[in-house]
């Protein structure tokens, strides 16, 4: 099915702008997706009629925020079909969620000697807690190699598992070159060490079906504002078993079951996690993001972007001086590129000069982009309401720096 790009286009606001005397064309969409009319209604309708804190007040307004509230984790129940709502759990984003399971599953279950493994293609979220948790507890962290084409080397993974392998934390999809991770095949494996599994899901989320009961993931992590919805909010999923025998994150209001002087005891899962009063707008508000996904179809969705990326590929191969960063053939719809010689942050201006946002660096991947002896890239990254008209005039764009540098 194709969509009906204008009508999808007319749900967002912000993409009807000018910037710099050009139409607005937004291709940070990996940093975060632009978000449609419902869910800035969903936010004004909450703090006109519903303001209220959840889960304690006896009053109406108290009850409807509170049912609002739920009906979002029952959302996201179905939307990564969970087993049960209280598998999930409100974060500030996906970073928190990772640093949330390092500092709980990981403080409590991982020891001297023990070994961590992630890959070359980790966002610094997905490294930097699991360092910090090696550090205080003097275990291993292990680093799975990947391919020039920016794709793990399965079989070195294999070679790192062993019995000392605690955990694995994976990217499903990178945020800096787009690559799909085998996570299936990880997950098998890790299990059959007996290690545990995080999935980043940053970047998958808004792009692929997930079932987090196929694929048997342990946790599973993503943010609100990469799916159409509020920035400030994340999840983590979790299997219930393992949120059970995890310690609480933070401590405080809504975490707890009954505190004294001498003993608190804790609250049942979601809540022991979500610790003081939650961003309870954003939460409400991300239901209306998640319900216009489901409305279009993530399969539809998918198709949409592979096409768009198809595109892309073919009209910047054309340019001379073009030079993809990211050439995996399981990708979502990320497009990593340099220009010869030329520095990824001048690119990005003289894009922004024509209306186009792009990002550029390291995207938060500066292992990934030492691995592959680049400073940065030049990243495209698109969305639903993208069209291959908006891709005509970015290779336009490229073609005409590339032209200056090639003079
Ligand atoms: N990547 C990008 O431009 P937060 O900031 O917590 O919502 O998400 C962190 C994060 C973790 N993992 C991956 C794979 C990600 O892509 C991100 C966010 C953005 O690529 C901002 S750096």
């Amino acid at each position: 099915m194709s969509f009906d790009i204008e009508k999808i286009r007319s749900l967002f606001p912000v993409l009807h702008q000018e910037v710099h005397g050009n139409p607005l064309i937004y291709f940070d969409n990996a940093a975060t997706t632009q978000k449609p009319q419902a869910v800035l209604d969903a936010l004004t309708t909450y703090y006109n009629h519903d303001n209220s804190n959840i889960h304690r007040g006896a009053h109406a307004l108290a009850d409807r925020a509170t049912r609002y509230f739920e009906e979002t984790r029952e959302t996201l129940k179905d939307f990564i079909n969970s087993k049960e709502a209280a598998e999930i759990i409100f974060t500030k984003g996906t970073t928190e969620s990772i640093n949330l399971v390092a500092a709980t599953f990981g403080r409590k279950f991982i020891g001297k000697g023990d070994e961590i493994i992630i890959s070359t293609l980790e966002h610094h979220s997905n490294i930097v807690p699991w360092q910090m948790l090696c550090e205080e507890k003097e275990a291993v962290l292990k680093i799975i190699p990947i391919t020039e084409s920016g794709e793990i080397i399965y079989e070195e993974f294999e070679k790192l598992l062993s019995s000392n392998t605690k955990f694995v934390s994976i990217v499903h999809a990178s945020n800096a070159l787009g690559t799909i991770n085998p996570v299936q095949k990880i997950i098998n494996a890790a299990h059959a060490v007996g290690a545990k599994v995080l999935l980043d899901g940053a970047q998958s989320t808004s792009h692929l079906e997930i079932d987090v009961q196929k694929l048997d993931c342990d946790f599973l992590a993503f943010s609100a504002h990469k799916l159409y919805g509020p920035t400030g909010l994340g999840v983590l999923y979790g299997k219930r078993e393992i949120l059970e025998s995890m310690p609480p994150f933070q401590g405080g209001g809504e975490m707890i079951k009954e505190v004294s002087f001498e003993k608190t005891t804790y609250n049942e899962i979601p809540f022991k996690f979500e610790a003081g009063t939650p961003n309870i707008a954003d939460v409400i508000a991300f239901k209306s993001a998640l319900d216009f996904i489901n409305l279009l179809g993530k399969k539809d969705i998918k198709a949409h972007e592979d096409e768009l990326l198809a595109y892309a590929n073919e009209r910047m191969s054309e340019i001379k001086g073009f030079i993809p960063v990211g050439t995996a053939p399981e990708k979502v719809s990320v497009l990593s590129f340099n220009i010869n010689e030329m520095h990824p942050y001048d690119v990005g201006m003289m894009l922004d000069a024509n209306g186009i946002a792009v990002r550029t660096g390291h995207h938060c991947t500066q292992p990934l982009m030492k691995r592959l002896g680049l400073e940065g890239t030049v990243r495209a990254s698109f969305a639903v309401y993208n069209s291959k008209s908006e891709i005509d005039k970015l290779a336009d764009g490229v073609s005409r720096i590339a032209r200056i540098k090639n003079k």
